[in-house]
């Protein structure tokens, strides 16, 4: 029988294709099939349980051990998601919130992701790492469809923040990023944060604050549209995503989630860490009132810390 569903799936397929089937160019993939194989049977392995941002899964600054493999899992939801008070979007989530929930790993550790794409979604996604190296960050490992399940594994081998996001190729990379599919993975030397001078810094909180670009289209009469999946919304989203203007830019996925009773706290005195990211536009966070005693502009953290900022900019991921 040919359902919906799959004539969905087969649109996003057809979409897709000119970019999924072309050759991939050497230095696109690098080509690890002659590296020697490692064997991990002897390394410890810890199981973390992500938490919905702002909020980050309790973790260790200073590394305690060596190496780990870290197993993480993530379910993709496809569902609506309210943006404001008249508008909605049909998301497509790693683990049902936008952004996707924050990792943190020590370098040298393995990330074992298992993602699971569950069978009352309609649309195939995966997984792209920038803080791997190799096989598109996973893209090309992870494609799964509605019902299938993939397990990832890398190994963390450079220290920063990096973002992850959709890659399902083609039009379907700008498309599954901007309904929601993006989140960020920390990765911190084993030794921990350093200062300008290289003397160790700690953090008391931590927040993870992920930035969308949402392109809603309107109907006739100005109002925003609903759609019944992600599917219908498809060609009106595109329209509005090729005008390159944002209908929405929000912290967290809508308007309000980290003011009013959602705002971030911390006692005077503490030091916050904030990992601030962007998948798709850069942006230029301004703290009123205060400065960014150190910050990594580029989210990485074997270059020195700038100190002292009042504005800085996030380039796109
Ligand atoms: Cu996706």
């Amino acid at each position: 029988m040919f359902t919906r569903r799959a004539a969905l799936m087969g649109a996003a397929l057809v979409a897709a294709a000119p970019y999924v089937i072309k050759p991939v160019l050497a230095e696109e993939v690098m080509d690890t099939s002659d590296a020697a194989p490692v064997d991990l049977s002897a390394m410890p392995r810890r199981k973390v349980r992500l938490l919905a941002p702002p909020y980050v899964h309790e973790h260790e600054q200073v590394a305690s051990t060596g190496p780990e493999i870290v197993e993480f899992e993530m379910k993709i939801i496809e569902k609506e998601l309210q943006v404001d008070d008249n508008a909605w979007i049909q998301a497509m989530t790693f683990n049902g919130s936008v952004p996707g929930p924050m990792m943190v790993v020590h370098e040298g550790d393995y990330v074992e992701l298992t993602l699971f794409n569950p069978p009352e979604n309609i649309l195939q996604h995966n997984i792209d790492f920038h803080a791997a190296t190799g096989a598109l960050g996973g893209g090309s490992l992870t494609l799964v469809n509605p019902g299938e399940k993939v397990v990832l594994r890398f190994k963390a081998t450079r220290p920063g923040t990096f973002v992850y996001h959709c890659a399902p190729g083609g039009p379907m990379i700008p498309w599954h990023v901007v309904s929601g599919m993006s989140g960020c993975i920390m990765v911190l030397p084993r030794d921990g944060l350093k200062d300008h001078l290289g003397a160790p810094v700690s953090y008391d909180r931590i927040y993870y604050i992920g930035e969308n670009d949402f392109y809603i289209p309107k109907g006739p009469d100005g109002d925003y549209l609903r759609y019944a999946d992600a599917g219908e919304g498809y060609a009106d989203m595109l329209d509005v995503m090729n005008g390159l203007i944002p209908t929405h830019v929000v912290f967290n996925g809508r308007v309000g989630a980290l003011t009013g009773v959602n705002a971030l706290e911390a006692a005077q005195g503490e030091t916050v860490l904030f990992v601030h990211g962007q998948a798709n536009r850069d942006t230029r966070p301004h703290l009123i009132g205060g400065h960014g005693d150190l910050v990594w502009e580029t989210g990485k953290f074997n270059n020195v810390p700038e100190r002292d900022l009042e504005t800085w900019f996030i380039r796109g991921g």
